[in-house]
């Protein structure tokens, strides 16, 4: 707790362009959950080198996604917004964290097997070690909540593991969080081959809506969208191409899959797959323009980067020095002297 309030941590990764299936599945949730919550909302900058990247592009990609995230309505003034490189705490606590997580743990992540067949020139520590790394921005602020899509719950357990295993030696440092996982848009699925979600690092540019996307290549995008045979708009898995599309016109209008099944009745996939492109058209427009206005606000950003950095920091540092504590560091002089 911070003050009366539960806290909430989430971050993304600044590697690629965003797509539908980011903001839908996490963005949106974190935006109807910000008031409740005392929220930390990291652009997880630490994360992306675990895949080569080239420096200016992801300096460029952190600072977009930051400014991303304002723009979808996450108050800097109310919610703690930073990068995760800004505040050493998080590799700190990872180091420790490290020394509590078993391989055979980090060897069963989906996403390590995942990625490490993607990049085989490169299956660095820092991939294996990914999850800790997660777990210590998750466990620095104490967070209660995380919310993340389902691809993401197998990580949220692991850190659960974690913190209790260290609770259960040095007594209740870490609060054991809980996932929040969204009803709907959990799981948006590439509009190309449903079977997969729909990823910022598919290689098929058609196979994902991008935020930034103009309405006409939306638009395009969603009328080339796979489907199937049947030729009705029914929410069930025997048409997973369909029911991808139902979810997504559900998310952006607020209706239920039953409500959509109602409203296309009798009407063909084009009709469909039009609405649906309108619908995304809606919520997408908005948001760009609020990207644009805040690109050129740059010493309002720059000023937020530093405030959320330090603030960030201050909450960061205090749950590391009680772990340093546990674990036996020695206390600097200087604090000692201050007692
Ligand atoms: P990559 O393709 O690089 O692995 P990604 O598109 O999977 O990236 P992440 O940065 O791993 O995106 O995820 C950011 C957040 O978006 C996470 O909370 C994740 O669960 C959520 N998310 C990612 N893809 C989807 C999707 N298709 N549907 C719903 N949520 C998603
Ligand atoms: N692994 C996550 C990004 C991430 C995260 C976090 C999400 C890093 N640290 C802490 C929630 C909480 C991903 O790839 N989506």
């Amino acid at each position: 707790m911070i003050g009366d309030k539960k806290v909430l941590f989430s971050g993304m990764q600044a590697t690629g362009s965003l797509t539908l299936g980011n903001y839908l599945g996490a963005l949106k949730n974190w935006v109807s959950l910000s008031d409740e919550y005392e929220c930390f909302y990291s652009v997880v900058d630490m994360h992306s080198i675990t895949v080569r990247q080239d420096p200016a592009e992801l300096r460029k990609r952190a600072r977009a996604l930051l400014i991303l995230y304002i723009a979808a309505g996450l108050d800097p003034e109310k919610n703690t917004i930073y990068y995760q490189s800004h505040v050493s705490a998080h590799a700190e606590l990872a180091w420790i964290l490290n020394c509590f997580t078993y391989m055979g743990e980090l060897s069963r992540m989906t996403q390590f097997k995942d990625k490490s067949a993607k990049h085989g020139d490169n299956i660095n520590a820092g991939l294996f070690t990914y999850p800790v790394l997660m777990a210590a921005d998750i466990l620095l602020y104490q967070a209660d909540v995380v919310p993340v899509g389902i691809d993401q719950m197998q990580h949220l357990e692991l850190t659960r593991d974690i913190a209790m295993r260290f609770n259960a030696i040095y007594g209740d440092v870490f609060t054991i969080p809980e996932a929040y996982v969204g009803k709907q848009g959990a799981k948006i699925m590439s509009l190309q081959d449903p079977s997969k979600k729909m990823s910022k690092s598919d290689e098929n540019p058609n196979a994902s809506v991008y935020l930034m996307d103009d309405p006409d290549t939306v638009r395009r995008k969603l009328k080339r969208a796979v489907t199937d045979s049947e030729g009705a708009v029914r929410y069930r898995d025997e048409q997973p191409g369909v029911k991808n599309l139902i979810d997504i016109y559900s998310v952006c209008t607020g209706k239920l899959p039953e409500e959509v099944e109602r409203e296309f009745e009798g009407r063909g996939y084009g009709e469909f797959k039009e609405a649906v492109g309108e619908a995304v058209v809606s919520v997408l427009s908005p948001l760009q323009k609020r990207v644009k206005e805040l690109e050129k606000e740059k010493e309002y950003i720059d000023t937020v980067i530093r405030n959320n950095a330090e603030k960030a920091e201050m909450t960061a540092r205090r749950t590391l020095r009680k772990v340093q504590k546990k674990v036996g560091f020695p206390e600097r002089v200087r604090e000692r002297e201050q007692k």
